[in-house]
């Protein structure tokens, strides 16, 4: 069973003003389309066909740079069109708040950390909220498609909220100003499914 392209939860003008149709249209029809038929492509014929995308990256060999870069470009669209929404944005409530809280002070000061991990974060990459067995929360930013799933990434620990900073996610709307995407990032992030993640994981 190869994987598949995800249909995305909602159609490509729908977190305008936030991020243009255009760059959805192509960061999921062009970018993510590839991932994924780079990935069948380097796991066809290997031991790694047939396996769940998750279970591939968790014993991932790291010299592996075809399903290093594929499977984690697979995963982390996969992941990062789910935690937005046009209804999005907002402050998470109940465990999910409770856990931020504890992790970081604030919902503000998890803002400013996680907002940094994705300013500071050298060239193309991710910033993450992880979650870790007994759930704790770590926020952590990783290069090109690498996740903490992978062996000796990051923060370790589930990814349950990613924010693509390649400039193919905001180049043609935001141009350099990366600061400003991710302020707008805010305005989308779904809540709803980062908690509902969060409980599965932690
Ligand atoms: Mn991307």
């Amino acid at each position: 069973m190869a994987f598949e392209l995800p249909k995305l939860p909602y159609a490509y003008d729908a977190l305008e003003p936030h991020i243009d149709a255009r760059t959805m249209e192509i960061h999921h029809s062009k970018h993510h389309n590839a991932y994924t038929t780079n990935l069948n492509a380097a796991v066809a014929g290997t031991d790694m066909e047939g396996k769940t995308i998750e279970n591939i990256l968790i014993n991932l060999d790291m010299k592996n740079a075809a399903v290093r870069n594929n499977g984690g470009g697979f995963f982390n669209h996969n992941l990062f069109w789910t935690v937005m929404s046009p209804n999005g944005g907002g402050l998470p409530t109940g465990d999910l708040l409770a856990a931020i809280e504890s992790a970081f002070g604030t919902f503000e000061e998890f803002k400013a950390k996680f907002s940094k991990a994705g300013i500071t974060q050298f060239g193309s990459g991710w910033a993450w909220l992880c979650v870790h067995k007994g759930g704790k929360l770590d926020v952590c930013g990783t290069p090109n498609q690498d996740n903490t799933l992978m062996p000796g990434v990051g923060c370790g620990g589930t990814p349950i909220l990613g924010m693509d900073v390649w400039e193919h996610a905001y180049y043609l709307h935001y141009q350099n100003r990366r600061p400003d995407y991710i302020e707008s990032f805010f305005s989308l992030i779904n809540w709803v499914e980062v908690s509902r993640r969060y409980a599965l994981e932690k």
